[in-house]
C-alpha cells in the first residue's frame, strides 16, 4: 500500500512544551534562560503556534484529494518523524512518498528531513526533495499575490524565506538558486510591481546568516506600501505571525509605512492540488 508522509517543522503544544523544543531544535543543548524567556514571549504573543494543527490539517485534504493515507511527522514536536514512520508501517504502507512541507532544498531543512526518515523508514521511500519550480505551486503562488493586490496597492513585493547561517553557500547549497528561481518563475510575464528577494527569521548563533534581512530591505527601498510574499513558508505559524505579522508590521508601523503580506497557503485548495500534483509526478517518475 502507498502513503504520504507530510514532514513539517512542528511546535510546541503549550507554554510547558516551549522549552524542550528549544532544546531540541538546538540540538539537545538548553537555552540560555533569556533567550527561552524571548522565544516564551513570542509565542505568547501570537497565542500559541497553530503549526501542528494546519499541517494536519494539510495531510488530511492531502490525504482525501490523493484517496490514501496521509501522515504527519515533525521535526521537533510530537508525533516526531520517527513515531510517524512507525505509524506508516502499523498502517500496511509499504511504499511511502516522504513530502516535506518545505518548497526549497537545503541541507538544513529538507536534508533533514530525508535523513530522518531514512534512518526511520525500513520500506520503500519515495522522497520529494521540494517543489520550488513546480507549476502548480508558482501558479499557486500566483494566486495569492493576485488575491493580495486586487484589494492592496503595494508599491514593491518584497519575497521572502527564512534565513540560514550564510556558510551554507559555501557548502554549494541549492537553497538560493531556488528561492530566486521561485521568484523569478512566479514573476515570469505578469504584471506586477517592482520585486526583490529578502530573508527573514534568522537566528542568532554566533555566526553570519544569509541576508539582506527583510526589514533592512524594506527600509533600503524606500517603499511605502510593502507586500510580503514568504515564498519560502506554506503554514501560518511563529515565523510569519510574530516575524512578519508583529515585528515587520511595527517596525514599518514607526516609519509611516502601510505593510501587508499575502496570505499563508495553509488548506487552500490550489496549494493542497499543488501537493497532489508533486506526490502524483513523484510516484508516476519511480514507476516508469
Ligand atoms: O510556529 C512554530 O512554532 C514553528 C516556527 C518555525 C518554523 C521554522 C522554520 C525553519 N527553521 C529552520 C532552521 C533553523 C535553525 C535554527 C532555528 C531556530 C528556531 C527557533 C525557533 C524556530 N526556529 Fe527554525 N523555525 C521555527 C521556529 N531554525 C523557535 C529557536 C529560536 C530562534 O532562534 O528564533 C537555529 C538553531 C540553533 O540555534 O542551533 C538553523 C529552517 C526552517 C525552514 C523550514 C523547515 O521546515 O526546515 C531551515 C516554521
Amino acid at each position: 500500500m502507498t502513503g504520504v508522509l507530510c514532514m513539517a517543522y512542528g511546535a510546541p503544544a503549550d507554554t510547558a512544551g516551549i522549552e524542550p523544543y528549544f532544546t531540541h531544535i538546538r540540538g539537545g543543548r538548553p537555552p540560555s534562560p533569556q533567550a527561552l524567556a524571548g522565544l516564551v514571549e513570542r509565542y505568547r504573543a501570537i497565542g500559541g503556534s497553530p503549526l501542528d494543527r494546519i499541517t494536519r490539517t494539510q495531510a488530511r485534504a492531502l490525504g482525501q484529494r490523493l484517496g490514501m493515507a496521509a501522515l504527519v511527522g515533525m521535526k521537533h514536536s510530537t508525533p516526531m518523524i520517527e513515531e510517524a514512520a512507525g505509524q506508516a508501517s502499523a498502517a500496511g504502507i509499504t511504499n511511502l512518498v516522504g513530502l516535506p512541507l518545505a518548497p526549497h532544498f537545503a541541507q538544513m531543512s529538507l536534508g533533514g528531513y530525508e535523513s530522518r526518515l531514512r534512518a526511520a523508514w525500513p520500506g520503500n521511500l519515495i522522497m520529494v526533495r521540494g517543489f520550488y519550480n513546480h507549476p502548480a505551486f508558482i501558479a499557486a503562488v500566483r494566486g495569492l499575490l493576485r488575491e493580495s493586490l486586487a484589494e492592496f496597492s503595494a508599491d514593491r513585493i518584497f519575497f521572502t524565506a527564512h534565513s540560514l547561517p550564510r556558510r551554507i553557500l559555501d557548502e554549494g547549497d541549492p537553497y538560493v538558486d531556488q528561492l530566486l528561481e521561485s521568484c523569478r518563475l512566479v514573476t515570469a510575464g505578469q504584471t506586477l510591481p517592482a520585486w526583490e528577494f529578502a530573508f527573514q527569521s534568522a537566528s542568532t548563533t554566533g555566526e553570519p546568516w544569509l541576508g539582506p534581512d527583510l526589514l533592512e530591505a524594506i527600509s533600503d527601498s524606500g517603499s511605502r506600501r510593502p507586500l510580503i510574499c514568504p515564498i519560502g513558508f506554506v503554514a501560518d505559524h511563529l515565523e510569519i505571525l510574530f516575524d512578519i505579522d508583529i515585528e515587520a508590521r511595527q517596525f514599518a508601523r514607526e516609519r509611516g509605512l502601510d505593510l501587508r503580506r499575502t496570505r499563508s497557503f495553509n488548506d487552500h485548495p490550489d496549494f493542497v492540488e499543488a501537493l497532489a500534483q508533486v506526490v502524483i509526478g513523484a510516484i508516476e517518475s519511480t514507476s516508469s
